[in-house]
């Protein structure tokens, strides 16, 4: 059983929003093309309080309830049937979905059966990373849908570093169109 984590995909981290990611709203078509390729979508969502140490490190984003911290407007929101909120302490990044406070992640996928997770969304080199390193810690068989995710890239080459330290970790790259066409080859 496989399961699609969408991570942030948020007004603030696309671009117009307080802390844009480049081109952070290219995945949004991807990712709403793969969601009726899994059984099961779960997106989580930055959501800070208005004061936390958070904020010492990053211009002040996704507080909770604003619109910056909504889903894009173009994301099939409809399609979620879980969201996980994360960093909502005022001394906790909450980098990992897996940190959400509101619903013990790994707990659900494991009940729920799920083997496979697909990560998809922002920050490749922050949320996406930090996502990914737990869900391998938690020994799910992870992958990174790698047309669905972009960098903040603080520095030049953090995304690519990133991907290559979840691979080493053991994730794999996968793109969109592997994971549709393997879906159409076997309905
Ligand atoms: C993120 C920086 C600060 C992310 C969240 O979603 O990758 N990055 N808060
Ligand atoms: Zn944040």
């Amino acid at each position: 059983m496989r399961a699609l984590l969408i991570v942030d995909v948020q007004n603030d981290f696309c671009p117009g929003g307080a802390l844009p990611v480049p081109d952070g709203d290219a995945v949004v078509p991807v990712i709403n093309r793969l969601m009726d390729a899994f059984p099961l979508v779960l997106a989580s969502k930055d959501w800070h309080p208005p004061e936390t140490i958070h904020f010492q490190k990053w211009p002040p984003h996704c507080v909770q309830g604003t619109p910056g911290a909504d889903f894009h407007p173009q994301l099939r929101a409809d399609k979620i049937q879980y969201v996980l909120l994360k960093g909502t302490g005022d001394r906790d990044d909450g980098y990992s979905a897996f940190e959400a406070t509101n619903l013990n992640l790994a707990e659900f996928l494991r009940q729920h059966g799920v083997t496979e997770l697909y990560v998809t969304g922002l920050a490749t080199d922050y949320c996406v990373r930090a996502t990914t390193l737990d869900a391998l810690r938690e020994g799910f068989r992870t992958y990174v849908v790698t047309d669905a995710v972009r960098a903040v890239d603080v520095t030049p080459g953090d995304g690519e570093r990133a991907l290559q330290e979840m691979q080493q970790a053991g994730a794999s790259l996968v793109s969109s169109a592997d994971i549709l066409q393997a879906e159409q080859a076997s309905t």
